[in-house]
């Protein structure tokens, strides 16, 4: 038998395998806190985090931002050949940043992975090509991919918006790039796709129909479902919210807006939430309160990991290395059951000043970092049973008598107002102890 020969071809000379020495190691490329193998609660930390590379950043970033549009990075592996051989290059180059870096998954949009065509049928054979490839590394690795989606936002085709435009044409082009796009995550065995609504909003209300931009949203969501069913993909499906940019509004405002738009047009058994922290402060909230709002009506999903920056306004996207913000997430995530289709990937990317390779490990390295030492925080948290007894006996009075009879609805105003009379005066309001509470948590940090 023929056997095809594989280009082993190395990119990241000079980085091994990136191995747990502990918190005192000195070497900047190795992991001080994430130990895959570790059990935090019983289970490897690896299957708690479930870390995952983006394509777009990782290998197609260029180190643009809105004053410099032009490319301020040329990766090596980037030069030489065409667009297509490239494309295949980029696949190894990939795969080997994931293996190096120990990452059991990765995600991509279908235009990171194989360039676009001059027609829909010439992007698809495009696609066709790199996913052969990707699908081969995949197999050489064990590297899966957490979640495919479709880039609905910056042809120029899609300037307003996909399936919100008010051109049908649009909304078709949309679909047949999301139909090809849904077959070529289930040809991956990707464990879900994600729909984040680049343009779907607008820009001025006053040439804009909201209903019917809603209405058309939701019809679009119904024609993905229905054909999640009929090719058999079994992935999970994610909505990730955003408020704004590149629109001024986007309708998949934060996690309340995006399930009261799945609940309204039943869709939420469907759909989860896949939640950024970038885009809950963008919207005013925190992270955690994104992951509370999910997890209360249980469409907490996955999770983007990154962090804006306090003093710029728009979607920075770094990496996390804040260990008060991995140890809130992880403190929801773990109270909600962990992450199962889901996964921690890492939707950042490095300043445009940080343009070597090797700084694409540093950025992993310390994003993995901090979600370890943010789980290990929350596991001690919760094994110390402090703060979950604090919140249990602040509700305490719900927990018989009078709230017990509130929570299993048998009483009404009627009754209420009857013991309100008696009581005269609520007998005690306690303190809310924050100060306390947030010591509390500094010890453990
Ligand atoms: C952009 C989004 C995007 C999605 C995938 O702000 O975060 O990268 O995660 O389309
Ligand atoms: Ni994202
Ligand atoms: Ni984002």
């Amino acid at each position: 038998m023929k056997k095809r020969a594989t280009t082993t071809k190395e990119f990241f000379k000079g980085v091994k395998p990136i191995a747990y020495e502990g918190p005192d190691s000195r070497n900047p490329l190795s992991f001080k806190h994430y130990n895959p193998d570790e059990l935090v609660e019983g289970k490897p930390m690896k299957e708690h985090l479930r870390f995952s590379v983006v394509y777009w950043h990782t290998m197609r970033g260029v180190g643009a931002d809105m004053f410099g549009m032009n490319q301020a990075w040329l990766r090596p592996w980037e030069k030489g050949g065409n667009e297509m051989e490239v494309a295949l290059r980029r696949v190894g180059v990939m795969f080997e940043f994931c293996q190096k870096l120990g990452a059991p998954f990765y995600a991509f949009h279908d235009r990171d992975v194989a360039p676009e065509g001059r027609t829909l049928a010439e992007s698809n054979r495009n696609l066709d090509k790199v996913v052969k490839e990707l699908k081969k590394r995949q197999r050489d690795t064990g590297i899966g991919l957490l979640w495919g989606t479709a880039c609905l936002f910056a042809n120029p085709r899609f300037t307003h918006g996909a399936a919100t435009s008010p051109n049908a044409e649009v909304f078709a082009y949309a679909a047949g790039q999301v139909k090809k796009c849904l077959e070529v995550t289930h040809e991956l065995d990707g464990e879900g796709y994600v729909f984040w609504g680049g343009r779907e909003g607008y820009s001025t209300l006053l040439n804009t129909d909201m209903k019917r931009d809603l209405d058309h949203l939701a019809a679009f969501l119904h024609m993905a479902v229905d054909y999640k069913k009929k090719i058999g993909f079994k992935g999970q499906f994610y909505i990730e919210p955003k408020p704004k940019e590149p629109t001024k509004h986007q309708y998949d405002s934060d996690a309340a807006a995006c399930l009261n738009f799945l609940r309204q047009y039943r869709l939420l058994g469907d759909l989860k939430l896949n939640l950024e922290t970038n885009h809950a402060t963008l919207a005013g909230h925190t992270m955690q309160h994104e992951l509370e709002v999910a997890g209360a009506a249980g469409a907490l999903g996955s999770i983007d990991a990154n962090t804006g920056d306090l003093l710029l306004g728009w979607d920075t996207d770094q990496f996390p290395t804040d260990i008060y913000l991995t140890t809130q997430i992880m403190l929801t995530l773990l109270k909600y059951g962990g992450l199962t289709t889901g996964g921690t990937n890492f939707d950042a990317k490095c300043r445009r000043e940080s343009f070597e390779p090797v700084d694409l490990f540093h950025a992993h390295i310390g994003g993995m970092d901090a979600f370890a030492r943010g789980l290990k925080i929350a596991a001690a948290i919760r094994a110390d049973g402090r703060l979950e007894a604090f919140v249990k006996d602040r509700y305490r009075s719900w927990d018989d008598g009078l709230g017990r009879d509130i929570e299993k609805g048998k009483v009404g105003f009627k009754e209420l107002e009857a013991f309100a009379l008696k009581l005269g005066e609520v007998r005690s309001n306690e303190s809310g102890r924050q100060e306390y509470l947030e010591n509390l948590i500094n010890e453990f940090i």
